[in-house]
């Protein structure tokens, strides 16, 4: 059983425990809850606890402490049910000797995933430089993934080992000339959606999940995610493109952070930049940008003689482990209470 199991079962029982004792209308039924969760031979508080033999050595100091901290809660929640009993006092009536003002017994309660947190910071960061968020389907079609972004049929990227391509027969390639569906490899489908349905001036960002069949390691993971952003307006250029990329850094990272942009090649920009800033010593990639491809432009419909505009993708999980430190990516995605509860 794993830690998070076994910790999950503690809680709840402490909670069905504290439950039953409140409900108590006399000692009788305080004693036969008290049995049903703390007897000594079949009692729920023994049936769990058995099941620590099951945890994993390195686990066992952390579920042991919490064993004990549930053993104890429910002990109090039973003296404090059996004193009311005492004093006659059944739900409902004020009981006298309870301060209400002192503060009540430490809830454990959830927080957000440092994803999450991650996500809601970036979407106020860029929504401070004028950027409002917009979604996508996680499940795309051909034209939005890759044709409309200047992909054509015969491109590497297409290839169904390195796409979740969802087909009926599986591990079958899609037929070129219709328009398959599969789980959207990069938030740039997103540009294609709002430039579809809404005319510039646009300053948007898109964050969500995309999917790649790549082997997980230390800073690859085939669900990750991405922050996606497209501004088009008159006379956008890559200078503006550099200047947005510069705020978001220092705002998000909270020094004065130098960034550089190295030529690279996307289909759906050009020219097309790699963007890397200056961050404890040495340059990190931040993520892939460029000026708005013309093709691109009149695929939506929009005339590159009058609109231009600059795009840019950037990996999430590469961002929070920057910030936070995280050395290998699987540990966002592990659940392990002890490393979730660090954020
Ligand atoms: C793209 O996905 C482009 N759509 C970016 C873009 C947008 C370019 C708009 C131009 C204009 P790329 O494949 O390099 O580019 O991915 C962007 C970022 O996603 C990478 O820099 C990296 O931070 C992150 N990333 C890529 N693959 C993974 C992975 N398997 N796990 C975690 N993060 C990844």
């Amino acid at each position: 059983m794993s830690l998070q199991q076994f910790i999950e079962q503690l809680d709840d029982l402490a909670g069905s425990a504290r439950q039953a004792f409140m409900a108590a209308a006399d000692s009788e039924q305080l004693e036969s809850a008290r049995i049903e969760f703390t007897g000594a031979k079949n009692g729920q508080f023994k049936l769990i606890q058995k099941q620590l033999g099951s945890i994993e050595r390195g686990d066992k100091p952390l579920a042991g402490k919490r064993l004990n901290e549930v053993k104890q809660e429910i002990q109090n929640a039973f003296d404090e049910a059996a004193e009311r009993l005492a004093g006659g006092q059944v739900d409902g009536e004020r009981d006298p000797k309870v301060d209400a003002t002192l503060p009540g017994p430490v809830q454990r309660i959830g927080r957000l995933h440092p994803i999450t947190q991650t996500i809601n910071e970036l979407k106020d960061i860029m929504g401070r430089l004028g950027f409002t968020p917009a979604e996508g389907p996680e499940i795309e079609d051909d034209w939005h993934n890759f044709k409309a972004l200047n992909i054509p049929d015969i491109h590497p990227a297409r290839d169904p080992l390195d796409n979740f391509y969802l087909s009926t027969a599986r591990h079958s390639a899609p037929s070129l000339g219709d328009n398959p569906l599969l789980m959207r490899t990069q938030t740039s489908t997103v540009q294609i959606r709002v430039m579809e349905n809404r005319q510039p001036p646009i300053r948007i960002i898109s964050l969500g999940r995309v999917y790649r069949p790549d082997t997980a390691d230390a800073t690859h993971f085939p669900m990750f995610h991405q922050m996606e952003g497209l501004m088009i307006d008159e006379g956008v250029n890559l200078s503006d493109l550099k200047t947005v990329l510069k705020l978001f850094a220092t705002s998000y990272l909270g020094d004065e952070v130098p960034i550089r942009i190295r030529p690279s090649f996307f289909p759906f920009t050009e020219p097309s930049v790699e963007a890397d800033y200056y961050w404890n010593g040495k340059w990190v990639e931040f993520g892939g940008a460029g000026v708005v491809d013309p093709n691109v432009l009149s695929a939506v419909g929009y005339d590159p003689d009058k609109v231009t505009g600059f795009a840019f993708g950037l990996g999430v999980e590469r961002l929070c482990m920057i910030r936070h430190q995280i050395t290998d990516i699987r540990y966002l995605y592990t659940n392990d209470v002890r490393f979730l509860q660090q954020f």
